[in-house]
C-alpha cells in the first residue's frame, strides 16, 4: 500500500510540469528590429516631412515611447548596454574599441544568450552588436548578411553630394539588392521557417541604415523635395544659441560648416530622410511577413534605434556623441500581444530597459543583474508610473559628461569626477534646448533638485 501510494505520488510529481505547461499561455516569440543612427524624424513621432508608413503602422499596434533614451549615444556602448542589461559605467564600455566582455567577463549572459538558455531559437541578421565585437554574442544562427541567390544586376549612382559624415548618393539599385533589403527579406524567410515550431524564436534584424553615407535607391530621394526641408536656423534656433553652451558640450560640426550653404545642407538632410524611408520600407517587409504568417498574436515586436542623430542643431552639430536630445533620444516602439494599442508613453525610459522588458513579456524571470526596469507596466497602462527616475545618458569624450532627462527638464554635467560645466533646459518652455538655465537664479532650486537626481542616477550603475 505504501509502495502504491509512493508510486502514485511519483506519477503526480512527474506529471505536474506537463499539467502546468498545458495551462500556461504558449511561449511568445520575439522580433527585435534595430536601426543604426536613426533619430526620431518619423511620421509617428510628429515629423511633418518624413514618410514612414510602416513604422507608423507598427506604432499603431502598440506603445510608442516618446522619451526613450540611449544610455550612450554611440553604437558600441549603446548596443552593449542594451544587450548586456547594464549601464556603460557598469560594463566599462564607452568607446567603439571597448570589448563588451573585457570587464563583464566571458560568462556574462547577454540578451540573446539569455533567451537561448531559456529554450529559445535565436538568430541575428545584420547589425545587432557593434561590428568589431559580433563574436562576443552567441546566436544559434548568426548572419551578417542574407545569402545572395544570384548575382545582382549592376547599378549606377544617379546623384551624389555632401562630405564626410554628411555624404550621400542616390542609386538605381533595387531594394532587394541592397544589404538591408536583402537582410530584411532573409529575416522574413526565417520568420516563415520558424513559424509553428515547438521552440519559440528570438530573431533580431539590424538595419545598417540610416547610418551615413546616406546611399539609398533614388526612389526614396524622389519622395522629397528640398523645398520641404528646413535647417535648424529656419526652425527657430537663435543665432546666438552657442553663447550659453559650454564648449565641452559641442562636438563635430566642421562638415556642416564646410558644406557652406543651406542649399547643400538641405540636400544632405533630404538624403537622411530618404534613408529613413528606405529603412521604413525594409521594416514593412518584416511586418508584411508577420501578417502573412499570422504571427502577431504570439510575437513581441520591438523597434528601436541605437541612438539619435544631429542634423545641424546648435550651430551645426552633426552625427552623435552629444548629450542633446537629438543624439540621446531614440524611436522606440513595443508591440506585444494583449497589451495597449496605439498609445504613447511619455515616461522617461532607457534602452537598457529592453532586456528586463522582453524577459517579463515572455514570462521569463528577470535576471538580478539587470540594471534597467521592465516597461511592462507601461505597456499595460502607458500613463503608469514606473518609478525609474530620469533617463540617464553618458559620454566619455572631452573628459566625460552625464545627463538626466525627466519629463520636465534635462540636466547635464560635464567633468567625470568633478563637475566643471552644467546645462539645464526647461523642456516644457524650451523643448529644443535653446536656453541654458543653469546660471539663471530663477532655476536655482530646480537645479539643486536635479543635481540630487543626477547624484542618485550616478549611483545606479552597480558593477563599476
Ligand atoms: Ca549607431
Ligand atoms: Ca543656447
Amino acid at each position: 500500500m505504501k509502495q502504491q501510494f509512493h508510486f502514485i505520488l511519483c506519477l503526480l510529481v512527474a506529471l505536474a510540469p506537463f499539467a502546468a505547461s498545458t495551462e500556461a499561455a504558449p511561449a511568445k516569440n520575439v522580433l527585435l528590429i534595430l536601426t543604426d543612427d536613426m533619430n526620431d524624424e518619423l511620421g509617428c513621432y510628429g515629423s511633418p516631412v518624413v514618410k514612414s508608413p510602416n513604422i507608423d503602422a507598427l506604432a499603431a499596434r502598440g506603445v510608442r515611447f516618446n522619451n526613450a533614451n540611449a544610455n550612450y549615444p554611440v553604437c558600441n556602448a549603446s548596443r552593449t548596454s542594451m544587450l548586456s542589461g547594464v549601464y556603460p559605467e557598469s560594463s566599462q564600455v564607452y568607446y567603439n574599441t571597448d570589448n563588451p566582455r573585457a570587464y563583464l567577463g566571458p560568462d556574462w549572459v547577454m540578451l540573446p544568450e539569455y533567451f537561448h538558455n531559456q529554450g529559445y531559437y535565436t538568430a541575428r541578421v545584420g547589425k545587432v552588436a557593434h561590428d568589431t565585437f559580433v563574436q562576443e554574442f552567441h546566436w544559434d544562427l548568426d548572419r551578417e548578411n542574407g545569402p545572395v541567390t544570384k548575382t545582382p544586376p549592376p547599378y549606377t549612382t544617379v546623384a551624389k553630394g555632401g562630405i564626410g559624415l554628411l555624404s550621400w548618393s542616390a542609386t538605381t539599385q533595387l531594394d532587394e539588392h541592397t544589404q538591408d533589403g536583402r537582410n530584411a527579406r532573409y529575416a522574413a524567410q526565417l520568420l516563415e521557417q520558424r513559424k509553428g515550431q515547438a521552440q519559440p524564436f528570438f530573431i533580431a534584424m539590424g538595419f545598417r541604415k540610416p547610418h551615413t553615407p546616406w546611399t539609398v535607391p533614388i526612389k526614396y530621394f524622389d519622395m522629397y523635395s528640398t523645398a520641404q526641408i528646413k535647417v535648424p536656423r529656419e526652425l527657430g534656433e537663435p543665432s546666438n544659441d552657442r553663447a550659453d553652451i559650454p564648449s565641452v558640450a559641442l562636438t563635430y560640426n566642421s562638415e556642416w560648416a564646410t558644406l557652406g550653404s543651406n542649399a547643400e545642407r538641405r540636400k544632405a538632410i533630404l538624403a537622411a530622410y530618404a534613408s529613413h524611408s528606405f529603412v521604413d520600407a525594409g521594416v514593412g517587409v518584416l511586418l508584411d511577413a508577420l501578417t502573412r504568417l499570422d504571427l502577431w498574436k504570439d510575437t513581441v515586436v520591438v523597434f528601436a534605434s541605437d541612438h539619435g542623430q544631429h542634423f545641424g542643431e546648435h550651430g551645426g552639430l552633426i552625427a552623435k556623441h552629444t548629450l542633446f536630445a537629438e543624439a540621446t533620444r531614440v524611436p522606440f516602439i513595443i508591440v506585444a500581444p494583449e497589451k495597449s494599442v496605439a498609445e504613447v508613453a511619455d515616461a522617461p525610459v532607457e534602452l537598457l530597459d529592453l532586456y528586463p522588458t522582453l524577459a517579463e513579456l515572455c514570462g521569463l524571470p528577470i535576471p538580478n543583474e539587470n540594471e534597467g526596469v521592465s516597461l511592462v507596466p507601461l505597456l499595460n497602462d502607458p500613463a503608469a508610473e514606473i518609478h525609474n527616475g530620469p533617463a540617464y545618458s553618458v559620454v566619455r569624450r572631452s573628459g566625460g559628461g552625464r545627463s538626466i532627462r525627466n519629463g520636465l527638464y534635462r540636466y547635464t554635467e560635464w567633468g567625470w569626477s568633478k563637475p566643471k560645466a552644467a546645462e539645464l533646459y526647461d523642456l516644457q518652455a524650451d523643448p529644443s534646448e535653446y536656453t541654458n538655465q543653469a546660471k539663471n537664479s530663477a532655476y536655482q532650486s530646480i537645479l539643486t533638485d536635479l543635481q540630487g537626481e543626477l547624484a542618485l542616477a550616478k549611483q545606479r550603475p552597480s558593477l563599476k
